[in-house]
């Protein structure tokens, strides 16, 4: 072969490499990451979505909300504990795991810790052998949900509670729970005290703590850092609602419940909203509750408004003195969970979906990607290009009454604001308009039948990617209106 002859092939060969780089999918990159983003831990407790929050301890036995730290231990003694019990119920429920309160603000230790006398190696229950925890992890491990734990800083007990000190045993409590019982999902720190004992928290000293015995554990406070408190009790977040949070000066106990609420359009940290709120007025059992639950429907608008508002729903049970989730609770977990299923058992969605741009013009990135049920897939559109449109022509005409968006959050939260709209009469006529996006939402409007949706991204922080769209026929918007 000549030298001539290598050259030309040499060159042929480059230049059909660029044609196939330029045309192959798979060389289309996608597009760069919004900062903040989550960490992986933080992507995979944003998955988890719907989890249990049980109050459990003396306040049960003493009829309170907030003890004061001067009950006898020996009050503590549920009759018929079970905790594989309350995990199967939780597990029927279709929630993913549970947060125990493993010592309330009384200071009431549901694990024989050795920082205090005040735990239940004092209490009559199992002869004073009992670990509520152990137990607890142990079944939640067996039936394959997620265990966590709150422990309450404020300690109405301790006797050093209000020294220096005191931070050292409170560190010490969360090592004691974050090295004997397995791998923790979230630690929960609660914000509440009486103001009267002036106590200098080491909030930087607890996180490290926390951070060093289980690193993939996410930390609720309602400063974050890995998630934040939603800024109320009614498990409601904003209509708008960022997961970035600008967060400095924050700490847990002094919360701007607004700005926790809607979280901040330019916020530097990544720190998800959590919505606490309880099935029953209180957040412990009382008999006197038995007829006050919230009811299905009030429970679902609760589902809207947190995990269909981008947030993780932390669904409280007041276990009772039997030391079993009660026959009440019981019967309207699972009322809430049957209702769920039916509003989102068919999706709709079907047809074909076009974009005003795909980036790259790839497939990789094409609008079918939207339909496919993969979190991971994802319509994205070109660097730059912020306001798009996509279509789905559902080929006949369909009825729905919600539709369901994702964003692939982990490349960040990016929608500002968008727009639904549904074919009527030959043009399309808006449905509604909302703001934020985020991991998830859902949103409900009245029944519609047509046969093309439109969704129109109006603006975004960098170029939309989105991984989700469904459409319901919930029948829910009905209900909510009876
Ligand atoms: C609050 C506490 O004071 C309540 O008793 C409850 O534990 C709730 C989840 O957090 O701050």
């Amino acid at each position: 072969m000549t030298s001539n002859v290598v050259t030309q092939r040499l060159v042929g060969g480059a230049i059909a490499a660029l044609v196939f780089a330029l045309s192959s999918p798979a060389q289309i990159r996608p597009p760069k990451p919004a900062a903040p983003v989550p960490t992986k831990s933080q992507l995979a407790w944003q998955k988890l979505e719907y989890y249990a929050f049980i109050h459990f301890g003396m306040n049960t036995f003493t009829d309170h909300e907030w003890g004061e730290g001067r009950a006898p231990a020996d009050e503590f003694n549920p009759t018929e504990f079970d905790a594989r019990q309350w995990v199967r119920v939780v597990r029927d429920a279709g929630m993913s795991g549970i947060i125990i309160t493993a010592k309330h603000h009384d200071g009431f230790c549901l694990w024989p810790s050795a920082t205090t006398e005040y735990s239940v190696k004092n209490s009559k229950w199992r002869g004073g052998r009992g670990d509520v925890i152990k137990e607890l992890s142990d079944a939640c491990r067996e039936y394959g949900l997620k265990f966590g734990v709150y422990i309450s800083p404020w300690d109405r007990n301790h006797p050093l509670y209000g020294t220096p000190k005191y931070n050292q045993i409170y560190k010490q409590q969360w090592r004691e729970l974050l090295s004997n019982y397995g791998p923790v999902f979230e630690a929960w720190l609660d914000g509440a005290s009486d103001n009267k004992t002036r106590m200098v928290y080491d909030f930087n000293g607890f996180f490290s703590t926390i951070r060093a015995a289980q690193p993939n554990a996410v930390i609720f406070s309602d400063a974050g850092p890995d998630s934040r408190w939603v800024g109320n009790e009614g498990g409601i977040a904003g209509e708008t609602n960022w997961s970035p949070r600008n967060n400095e000066g924050s700490f847990p106990g002094f919360a701007d419940e607004k700005a926790l609420n809607t979280g901040d359009l330019n916020g530097t940290s990544w720190i998800p909203a959590e919505c606490d709120v309880s099935i029953r007025p209180g957040w412990f059992y009382h008999r006197t509750e038995d007829t006050k639950l919230k009811s299905v429907n009030e429970l679902m608008n609760i589902y809207y408004g947190s995990v269909g508002r981008n947030c993780n729903l932390l669904l409280n049970i007041g276990v009772d003195r039997r030391g079993l989730v009660n026959e009440n609770d019981v019967a309207r977990l699972m009322e809430f969970k049957a209702t769920r299923e039916r509003a989102f058992s068919k999706n709709v969605a079907h047809g074909k979906i076009t974009a005003s741009n795909t980036r790259g013009g790839s497939k990789r990135f094409a609008a079918a990607n939207l339909l496919d049920g993969l979190f991971d897939t994802y319509w994205a559109a070109d660097d730059g290009v912020n306001k798009a449109s996509i279509t789905l022509d559902l080929g006949r005409e369909t009825d729905f009454d919600s539709i369901l968006l994702q964003e692939n959050i982990s490349l960040g939260q990016r929608v500002k604001k968008f727009s639904i709209q549904a074919w009527k009469d030959s043009a399309f006529a808006l449905i509604s308009d909302h703001t934020t996006i985020g991991y998830k939402r859902i949103i409900r409007f009245a029944p519609t039948r047509t046969s093309k949706i439109r969704i129109i991204i109006e603006d975004a922080k960098a170029s939309p990617a989105i991984s989700t769209l469904q459409l319901f026929d919930s029948g829910i918007w009905t209900q909510s209106q009876q």
